[in-house]
């Protein structure tokens, strides 16, 4: 039987550039090509303007947002389809199948796999104490067709078999006198009457319309009562068994619903681990259903699932630092890294495979690769890879930019019969400039909304690929941020302007004066509100902090 292939993941850093975007899809078509299918891109970030000119113009779909790989249920559920009940099963079918695949719980689904209820051994120990309390009078919820299914009855008078009705069991075992006594205090037509061959008390049953009759023994019904309780509509079952033992698979006809409990919430596929570990493990059977979107059940998530590795593997491209790449990376297997830029990777239990070329974008490695292995390299994928070494040398024009560099673009451009020149041309004046787009828009289109203690402040967050395209657009920011904050009574608005070229962001803020005073960047071209933040590209995991900590130290200052 062929198995599922674990999934691989190919992802390059957040703030994603072309170069990040193209090498992992290149990359991952080259893992399919190879043999590895179930291998996929991925993207930490949006996309740039540019990067998405070069997929629209090269007929490529974006690679799959996965804005972080914090541990999700999905990555811990074992492989293969759940068992599951539907929730019309008797409850010895149910017991019968969580004993065959050693099961200590079962999700009950309706008939369309929506969950609708857990049972597990611990629910199943409860109510059976409950519905067998001698104390109590026995009222087992059955159907006809259950009960006949569970004895193994044969069904000699069946009556609305499917309705599942509230019903009181008798066992005749004492005198006429004493079992009539009992059933005048009975609703009949709720009533099921276990009863050995006695025809005195089954022309009592008769007589008193109960809903059902199981005669034990294996012995038939005489002629005229078979036609009285034809007449009477009741149902008649013979069982198999003796008394002792009808009685006790009576109880475990009920449907499983019945013994389940719906206080256990199934958990979505793509929660956080950390999120449902709690519910896991309190949890009497230490599991919990997972449903999809749909509500479907996909699987049971265990205790011990916690503890094994993601069924997910990891490929980095364009970054080998966890630090640059998307939040959660260190849970999960990495099993190769292809990346250009100085090290600073962590380390692993075992060898991967590590390449690391001096060159000027991690697409010339990805292109050289598909040489190397003798991959068929399509015109779009050629046309990606061109574009993102164009796009990483700016042009083959930058100080980064390698012999290696220049010759795959020459070979690519052969390939697809397209002039370097030219489509660097078309890249760089399509992509959007922050020039094109209003303040207002600048300021709003990635803007976050934050408050700590009792201030309240705004930072948003564009990204260009060179500084020129600000320098022109400061006074307009600035002035901007200064009636956004005045207006919405904010303690401090900012703007991160980073550039992904250079790695860094230049920070814009308007606010209260002495908190802008403290922020510890050197300016930016000398302006008073602009601050030069460098190796900062990240707001919410670099930039964040550092402005928390300063208003807690302006805050506990102030109260001094
Ligand atoms: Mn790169």
């Amino acid at each position: 039987m062929e198995t599922a292939q674990r999934k691989t993941i190919v992802i390059g850093h957040r703030n994603p550039d072309t170069d990040s975007i193209v090498s992992a899809i290149a990359y991952a078509e080259l893992k399919r090509q190879q043999g590895l299918t179930n291998c996929m891109p991925a993207r930490g970030g949006k996309l740039t303007p540019q990067t998405e000119y070069v997929l629209t113009r090269f007929e490529t779909p974006a690679p799959t947002f996965i804005p972080d790989m914090l541990p999700k249920v999905e990555y811990f559920l074992p492989e293969g389809t759940p068992t599951t009940v539907q929730a019309n099963t008797s409850l010895w079918d149910a017991l019968e199948l969580m004993d065959k695949n050693r099961l200590s719980a079962i999700p009950v689904v309706d008939s369309e796999g929506y969950y609708q209820a857990f049972l597990t051994h611990n629910t199943f120990t409860e109510n059976i104490i409950h519905k067998a309390d001698p104390h109590r009078k026995a009222i087992i919820p059955t159907s006809i067709n259950l009960l006949a299914h569970t004895l193994r009855a044969q069904p000699l008078l069946v009556f609305d078999g499917n309705a599942v009705v509230k019903s009181r069991v008798l066992v005749a075992g004492s005198t006429k006198e004493a079992f009539e006594q009992i059933l005048k205090t009975e609703i009949s037509k709720n009533t099921i009457a276990i009863i050995e061959n006695r025809s005195t008390i089954l022309d009592l049953c008769v007589n008193y319309k109960v809903r059902a009759i199981v005669l034990t023994g294996g012995q038939p019904l005489s002629k005229e009562l078979h036609a009285r309780a034809k007449e009477a509509g009741i149902s008649v079952l013979i069982s198999p068994y003796d008394i002792a033992s009808t009685v006790y698979l009576t109880l475990y006809s009920m449907p499983v619903s019945t013994m389940a409990t719906t206080a256990i919430k199934a958990v979505h596929h793509t929660a956080l681990v950390r999120d449902v570990q709690q519910a896991v493990k309190s949890s009497p059977s230490r599991s919990v259903p997972v449903i999809d979107d749909n509500g479907k059940v996909v699987g049971i998530l265990s205790e011990r699932d916690l503890y094994k590795q993601p069924n997910v593997d990891v490929i980095l491209v364009d970054h080998n630092e966890l630090s640059l790449g998307v939040e959660g990376l260190e849970q999960f297997r990495i099993v190769e890294i292809l990346d250009h830029h100085k090290l600073g990777n962590f380390p692993t239990h075992e060898p991967i495979e590590f390449i690391n070329r001096v060159v000027g974008s991690t697409s010339t490695i990805v292109a050289c690769l598909y040489q190397e292995r003798k991959a068929v390299l399509s015109p779009n994928i050629a046309g990606l890879l061109l574009s993102a070494i164009i796009t990483d040398t700016l042009g083959l024009k930058s100080p980064t930019t390698t012999d290696t560099d220049r010759n795959m673009a020459e070979y690519l451009s052969g390939l697809l019969n397209l002039d370097v020149e030219e489509l660097a041309h078309d890249i760089f004046s399509h992509a959007a400039r922050i020039v094109d787009l209003s303040t207002e828009k600048l300021l709003t289109l990635d803007a976050k909304h934050y408050e700590e203690g009792n201030v309240a402040f705004d930072v948003a967050q564009i990204e260009i690929s060179s500084s020129d395209e600000l320098r022109g657009r400061l006074p307009d920011l600035l002035a901007g941020l200064k009636d956004h904050c005045r207006h919405e009574k904010l303690y401090f608005a900012a703007l991160m302007v980073t550039d992904i070229a250079a790695l860094n962001s230049v920070l814009l803020v308007a606010g209260d004066a002495q908190f802008v005073s403290k922020i510890p960047f050197p300016h930016f071209e000398n302006q008073e509100n602009a601050f030069l933040c460098r190796g900062i590209m990240s707001r919410k995991k670099q930039l964040l902090p550092l402005l928390l900590e300063q208003i807690s130290v302006l805050q506990t200052s102030s109260l001094r």
